[in-house]
């Protein structure tokens, strides 16, 4: 069931729409942002040349660096007494992102994280326990005013203090619990720890979002604590959570809100359209943002889209649930690997527990790769089998062993209770 009728438009009737908050989005960011009129009078186009979407190549991108270097207000399309809130991505290196909302913009966030929560299969009555973090990061305000549109119950417990949120869950008979999927595992953990069996907490359903979550480690969620596991995404720039969601139906694929967000994929290196159905970077164009319109926004994240039909319903594309970002490639003596890819064959092993780190290091000039995998509780085996089934496993499917294998107990790697989970740790620079 949707929560809005724009969600199952006629494809037709969706376009027309976004053709003209395309136009106002455009003439609002070149009226308001000396940014976006330098780049298009540079460009010779005037907002009277964009039609609509079908215009929208000619329109420059902007990027992470774009958004740097107008730090912190420089993107801003309204005056500081029109702006509700504020919020910052969490950048690790340097300054963060600043982003801003009005209070309709505000509104439009409640709206399409309300119509994710629907998706998710939440209803009005039932009882959602927000585990994000409050504050600058949006996930944690995010969720919450929509779980306030759709007529739900917030318990706004935000990050950490797991043992809290397992009592807290069990006493209020939580049916919904949001928070990374690195989180949800370190959840059922505590759990356990605590003499919980996780698969009879109250919850539901698990929305993850804020990381990527391959295949393998979603099945580890959903089976532990026997949930139905639903990828929420979004990111600062454009929104914040609810730019799109699965849907419980199909649980294939998350249905982008394509009447405030227009999306398109680009091959990362030549910055050219791909054709439909091949992966490539998500670019991002906000349709009805007020306080920060962005044209094009590069997102990094790998993804593929899907127009075909879904059987919930809804006729907005689907997005594959990114599991990569084009910046997290690795260049390892040469191999070019994504950390999902490791992880997707590793954690997809018997006796393999869902944590795992990567370090790289330089020895003179050449790069050196160091794995570490967490065994199972229930592993009994013998280790060097497991050792080799990994190794072997890891140069049939990606043609790479790493330098360093070594196996830890469960509980070995370090475990993030607040904010998003870090596997990579290069040491090279
Ligand atoms: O992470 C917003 C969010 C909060 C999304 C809660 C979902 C749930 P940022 O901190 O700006 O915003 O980080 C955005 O996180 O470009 C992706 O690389 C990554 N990301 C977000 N959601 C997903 C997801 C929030 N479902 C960046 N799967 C994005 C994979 C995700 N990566």
């Amino acid at each position: 069931m949707v929560y809005k009728p724009e969600e199952a438009y006629d494809r037709g009737e969706l376009r027309e729409l976004q053709n003209e908050r395309l136009r106002e989005t455009v003439e609002h960011a070149y009226e308001n942002v000396p940014f976006y009129r330098d780049k298009l009078d540079e460009k010779g186009i005037t907002p009277d040349d964009i039609n609509g979407v079908e215009d929208l190549r000619v329109l420059p991108m902007t990027t992470k660096e774009d958004f740097r270097d107008e730090y912190p207000d420089g993107l801003f399309a309204v005056d500081d007494e029109d702006i509700a809130r504020l919020h910052a991505s969490s950048g690790t290196t340097g300054k963060p992102k600043i982003v801003s909302y009005t209070q309709d913009d505000l509104d439009v966030w409640s709206e399409v994280v309300a119509q994710s929560l629907k998706a998710s299969g939440a209803n009005p009555g039932d009882t959602v326990q927000n585990a994000y973090g409050y504050g600058l990061f949006t996930g944690g305000l995010g969720l919450h005013y929509g779980v306030e549109e759709l007529g739900a119950t917030v318990i706004p417990i935000g990050s950490g203090g797991t043992q809290r949120q397992v009592e807290l869950m069990t006493d209020l008979e939580s049916d919904v619990f949001t928070c990374t999927p690195s989180y949800a595992l370190y959840l059922a953990e505590t759990a356990e720890e605590m003499g919980f069996d996780p698969a009879e907490l109250p919850i539901s359903t698990i929305i993850f979002g804020a990381e990527p979550c391959t295949d393998p480690m979603r099945e580890e969620i959903e089976e532990r604590l026997d949930v139905n596991g639903i990828d929420i995404y979004g990111l600062s720039e454009i929104i914040g959570p609810g730019v799109s969601c699965e849907c419980h139906e199909a649980q294939d694929g998350l249905h982008i809100w394509e009447d405030h967000f227009y999306p398109e994929v680009i091959d990362p290196q030549t910055g050219e359209p791909v054709e439909e159905g091949e992966e490539g970077e998500l670019v991002l164009t906000t349709l009805t943002k007020e306080a920060l319109p962005v044209l094009r926004y590069r997102t990094g994240d790998l993804t593929t889209l899907n127009y075909d039909e879904c059987e919930c319903g809804r006729t907005m594309v689907r997005m594959d649930n990114v599991t990569g970002r084009s910046d997290d490639l690795l260049i390892v003596r040469g191999v070019n690997l994504y950390p999902s890819e490791i992880e997707h064959v590793v954690l997809d092993i018997d006796g393999v527990a869902p944590h795992y780190r990567i370090d790289l290091y330089k020895e003179g000039s050449l790069d050196i790769m160091e794995l570490t995998v967490e065994k199972d509780l229930e592993f009994e085996g013998d280790e060097e089998e497991l050792q080799s089934t990994i190794l072997k496993r890891l140069s049939n499917v990606l043609q790479f062993t790493p330098d360093e294998l070594d196996l830890v107990e469960p509980g070995g790697i370090e475990r993030t209770e607040v904010g998003k989970v870090q596997r990579v740790y290069d040491h090279r620079e």
